[in-house]
């Protein structure tokens, strides 16, 4: 949850999909289950999910390479395999055998030379742990033994009951859902569970003291933060001003642009995932009595259009809702929130270098929207939320591209455009 939108638990994914999953604790290890996980997959043909959680990823620990040979990509070529690629029902019903048969493999495997380790420990006393929540453990709970797993599914139920069956407590610690936990209880592994109040945000080492200790007095709050604004000088400012000023209901996205949300302007009604702006919109438009549907606005950024936005515009050309709908995409000549990647709409490469370019305005009216208008919003403040209210107004489908380099991008791009031009010249 350090800067998204919703906290899940991605270990899921793996029993859903079937993939083994790999969980390391720290830089080395990351280091190490990704060629592991190469040669796992190598070995039994089948994804590895790698799973990396917030800490691991936004600590450093020394990396050594002790000479482990890195398995090297096969060449590439073509073989036909029809039953192995195509899922049909036909070969889909036996490729599904196949997948359970594997991970039967890959279990005795784990169970066999996974990279599951014990840390000796209190005989009374021990932890089973995975990945970030290990490094906590042994920092909180230095007495506790510790069976540490790499490799979490398939889980080794067989180390895990062993060492359960070893110590008269076995606390398990996770963060998150209570994955382990349930797969140990199911297999009939009495095991200790941390209470659900743990459950929510990162684990540290003051946590896990606590839920040690069944210590379950509140937590205290942590110090309000300055909370984050739009830039000054920011383009998306000038939309936000307009839609608040309309008292719009505002379908949000995801970018920069989400801090819309936030006083001055407090002018976004939903946001929910990448690309959702437009269908929400949508549905908004479609079921609100007509004079509040009337004022619905979908706003998206230009890089969250290319991403999954596009499919919400066909649905609005497809069934267009009896009032008509308005979207405002965001055209910041950037990918400002992720760090300023380029994306289709730029028309250059993540290397900044000259590409195909995806013109939003010839796209868009191509899929069939005729009221199409291209604006910068601060140009003209006035004459964006004229636009905008127009726009409502006319009962139709329209598009407003609100067209404004990114306040803090704006001199790098204008010099990636410069060099694109001096290399056209070139050629
Ligand atoms: C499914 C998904 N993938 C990736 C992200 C990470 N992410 C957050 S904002 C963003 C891009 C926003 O770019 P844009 O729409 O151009 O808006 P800007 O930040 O430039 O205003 C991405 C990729 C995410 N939130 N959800
Ligand atoms: S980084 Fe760019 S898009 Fe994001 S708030 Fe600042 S000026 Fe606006």
């Amino acid at each position: 949850m350090a800067s998204s939108q919703n906290e899940q638990d991605n270990r899921r994914y793996a029993v859903a999909a079937g993939v083994p999953m790999l969980e390391p604790s720290d830089s080395q290890e990351a280091y190490n289950f990704t060629l592991l996980a190469i040669e796992v997959s190598e070995r039994w043909g089948v994804p590895i999910l790698l799973r990396m959680t917030t800490r691991v990823c936004h600590s450093k620990t020394i990396v050594e390479t002790p000479g482990y040979a890195v398995p090297l990509a096969p060449a590439a070529g073509f073989v036909r395999d029809i039953p192995a690629r195509v899922m049909i029902p036909a070969y889909a019903r036996p490729a599904h055998h196949r997948l359970r048969a594997k991970l039967a493999e890959i279990a005795a495997w784990n169970e066999r030379e996974g990279p599951n380790t014990t840390t000796a420990g209190s005989p009374e006393f021990g932890v089973i742990t995975s990945g970030i929540s290990y490094q906590h453990v042994r920092e909180a709970l230095p007495h506790a033994a510790v069976l540490k797993l790499g490799m979490t599914y398939p889980l080794p139920l067989s180390a895990m009951r062993e060492f359960a069956a070893a110590h008269p407590r076995t606390l398990i610690i996770e963060e998150g859902d209570p994955y382990l936990v349930e797969s140990a209880r199911t297999a009939g592994i009495a095991v200790e569970s941390q209470p659900e109040i743990f459950r929510f945000g990162e684990l540290n080492a003051a946590r896990v003291a606590r839920i040690a200790a069944g210590d379950l007095t509140p937590e205290p709050k942590p110090m309000p933060g300055k909370p984050p604004a739009l830039c000054q000088g920011c383009p998306h400012r000038t939309v936000f001003t307009a839609l608040r000023d309309l008292n719009c209901i505002v379908s949000g996205d995801i970018g920069c642009y989400s801090l819309g949300v936030l006083p001055p302007f407090s002018a976004m009604d939903t946001l929910v995932c990448m690309g959702a702006s437009i269908g929400v919109g949508l549905g908004l438009r479609h079921t609100l009595p007509p004079d509040e549907a009337r004022r619905v606005v979908s706003v998206i950024g230009d890089s969250t259009f290319v991403h999954s936005g596009i499919n919400g515009l066909v649905e609005m050309v497809y069934n267009p809702p009896a009032t008509g709908h308005v979207l405002v995409v965001l055209d910041n000549g950037t990918t400002a929130m992720t760090g300023q990647q380029e994306h289709p709409g730029t028309g250059r490469t993540l290397h900044h270098s000259a590409t195909g370019k995806f013109v939003f305005e010839n796209v868009i009216r191509a899929m069939g929207i005729e009221q199409v208008h291209v604006m910068d919003p601060m140009a003209n403040p006035q004459a964006f939320q004229d636009l905008v209210q127009s726009c409502l107004a006319s009962g139709e489908l329209a598009v407003i591209i609100a067209r404004r380099n990114c306040l803090l991008a704006a001199g790098a791009i204008r010099q990636y455009e410069k060099c694109a031009e001096s290399d056209k010249n070139v050629q």
